[in-house]
């Protein structure tokens, strides 16, 4: 596709290079598309503002949301405890049906995120939370 205007020269209104009954065919053509049947917010995205997509680890996180239930609460650090202290149960292999998930180790790891996995340290910071002692679970706030 390309766009027709003039330039300095006229070269669309211009005599010399068209005659006024081409040019008016043209623009009437189906081919042909004028400033005036674009969309108003062409350049808008449809009125949605683009946001940058997160990457998939940070899609949905919740942070100290071991049970994966949407909530922080006291059971989530509890969790977090089973999950260490009772693993055949509790842990991710585990046979309880409330075991942690993969999902669940990784919200619930607030402590030391990026150097440890799951440990009581979890479980406390996730109670200090609670407990209003730290003001975030955020571990990159
Ligand atoms: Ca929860
Ligand atoms: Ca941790």
């Amino acid at each position: 596709m390309t766009t027709w205007y003039d330039d300095g020269e006229k070269f669309i209104s211009g005599k010399d290079y068209q005659d006024a009954d081409t040019v008016k065919a043209v623009f009437q053509s189906e081919k042909c598309i004028t400033l005036d049947e674009l969309p108003a917010d062409l350049y808008k995205n449809g009125g949605t503002d683009i946001v940058e997509p997160k990457t998939d680890d940070d899609k949905d996180i919740l942070w100290g949301d071991a049970d994966c239930d949407g909530f922080v609460k006291m059971n989530d650090a509890v969790l977090v405890m089973q999950s260490i202290s009772n693993g055949d149960r509790f842990g991710e292999e585990g046979t309880d049906k409330n075991r942690i998930t993969a999902k669940g180790k990784r919200n619930a790891n607030v402590y030391e995120n990026a150097t440890s996995s799951i440990t009581p340290q979890d479980a406390l910071k996730i109670q200090e939370f609670l407990l209003q002692k730290v003001a975030t679970l955020d571990p990159n706030a």
